[in-house]
């Protein structure tokens, strides 16, 4: 297999992750704005497929209308160029001052009607550039104080927000589904929907629950400490992987935007196994683009953006060829069933078997002998995880 991508392998890229200038809170840009054109020119010569973008990142905030149509109609001109695709736009609800206690869920009316107006003209943009999915990321929906917020009535209005959005793309006919963005926290001290458990919940309250799931990235739900392959099998399960957001994130600490496989390579190579091959039991395997949302580290001239896109690119090639020599290796497949990894897929009852049956069934209770539990019945798991690590490592197969 060659870690050199091809539009066929789905890649994409956020314009505002090559586009990022390196402004931080403790410091200025480090590298100049980056053109549009030139962006899709670079993705399409490094073999990605797509292309993603805030209204913002596209067209100033204040533009006028003819000013935003010169932008959309460059971009439209590249992606005919090039063949690059838009398969996902989102709206920037979080950078504008109006925007400081939120959009959708401002205490401010007013904010949360022009922020519905924003976002219902980003619609028709993403169903004119032919995206399938728009993506909703909360970051300044929250607060930092407890006081300051009533969540209850937030999510009421949350809620209020996304079913008007649903009804406005089912009545325009628009082939676009919403997947919402789950973080913990930053840059508000902490957000609605806070991972991807909390906006699967969510869903299930709303109109149309089948048009809407979830978007989750590596590094939010790791900075809330949690398993992020785990996190996509459930998301996975219940049908709502929608898209996903690929990067690098090292520990609990504020959201660093790596490059995917440059934080924890374990479970990325636990992911790419999981998107590639499905998951035991029945799991799909995702069949939705693969995108990246970085930020190329801000000690980085152009060049050094370029080396982050093929990064991110190669490793998920390289993982991808890893998983497939450990799903290949009949080591692994042998310590899978010494570990009885398969035999979580059969049915803890009988075809047919109720409470009764299980309870006249003396060899499940009375006879069972759970002291040989104690010195007995090892699973093997750690030599299972030291032979996926020395297939990441490139030291089998
Ligand atoms: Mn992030």
């Amino acid at each position: 297999m060659s870690v050199t991508p091809t539009p066929a392998d789905r890649f994409s890229f956020g314009l505002w992750t090559i586009g990022y200038t390196g402004a931080d809170p403790f410091g200025g840009p480090t590298r100049s704005p980056m053109d549009t054109v030139h962006a899709v020119e670079k993705l399409a010569e490094l073999g990605a497929h797509g292309l993603t973008f805030h209204d913002d990142d596209l067209f100033p905030f204040d533009s006028t209308e003819a000013r935003r149509r010169t932008e959309i109609d460059r971009l439209k001109k590249a992606l005919d160029d090039t063949g690059v695709v838009v398969p996902m736009v989102t709206t920037n609800l979080f950078s504008h001052p109006v925007f400081k206690d939120g959009g959708l869920t401002s205490n401010d009316r007013a904010v949360r009607r022009f922020a519905l107006r924003k976002v219902l003209r980003n619609l028709d943009l993403a169903a004119e550039l032919g995206a399938r999915t728009f993506v909703m990321w909360g970051g300044r929906e929250g607060a930092e104080y407890d006081s300051a917020k009533d969540v209850g009535q937030a999510l009421e209005r949350y809620r209020e927000a996304v079913d008007l959005l649903g009804e406005y793309v089912t009545d325009q006919g628009y082939d676009l589904r919403f997947a919402l963005e789950p973080k913990p926290n930053e840059p508000r001290g902490d957000i609605l929907l806070p991972t991807l458990g909390h906006a699967i919940a969510f869903i299930d309250s709303l109109e149309r629950p089948d048009l809407v799931g979830v978007n989750p990235e590596v590094g939010h739900e790791q900075m809330a400490g949690l398993n992020y392959a785990a996190g996509i099998a459930q998301a996975l399960y219940h049908g709502k992987l929608f898209h996903l957001d690929l990067n690098g994130q090292r520990g609990i600490k504020y959201d660093q935007d790596l490059v995917f496989g440059h934080g924890d390579l374990h479970n990325a190579f636990a992911l790419v196994d999981l998107l590639e091959h499905g998951g035991p039991g029945g799991v799909p395997a995702y069949d939705g683009p693969r995108h990246f949302d970085f930020k190329p580290s801000r000690t980085e001239d152009e060049a050094g953006v370029w080396d982050s896109v093929r990064a991110n690119m190669a490793n998920y090639l390289l993982l991808k060829e890893r998983a497939e020599a450990f799903r290949a290796d009949p080591e692994v497949q042998e310590a899978l069933a010494a570990a009885r990894v398969p035999e979580l897929a059969v049915p803890t009852l009988a075809d047919g078997e109720g409470y009764a049956a299980l309870v006249s069934d003396r060899s499940a209770f009375e006879e069972f002998d759970a002291a040989e539990y104690l010195d007995g019945h090892g699973f093997g798991l750690v030599r299972l995880q030291q032979l996926a690590t020395e297939h990441l490592m490139g030291a089998r197969g």
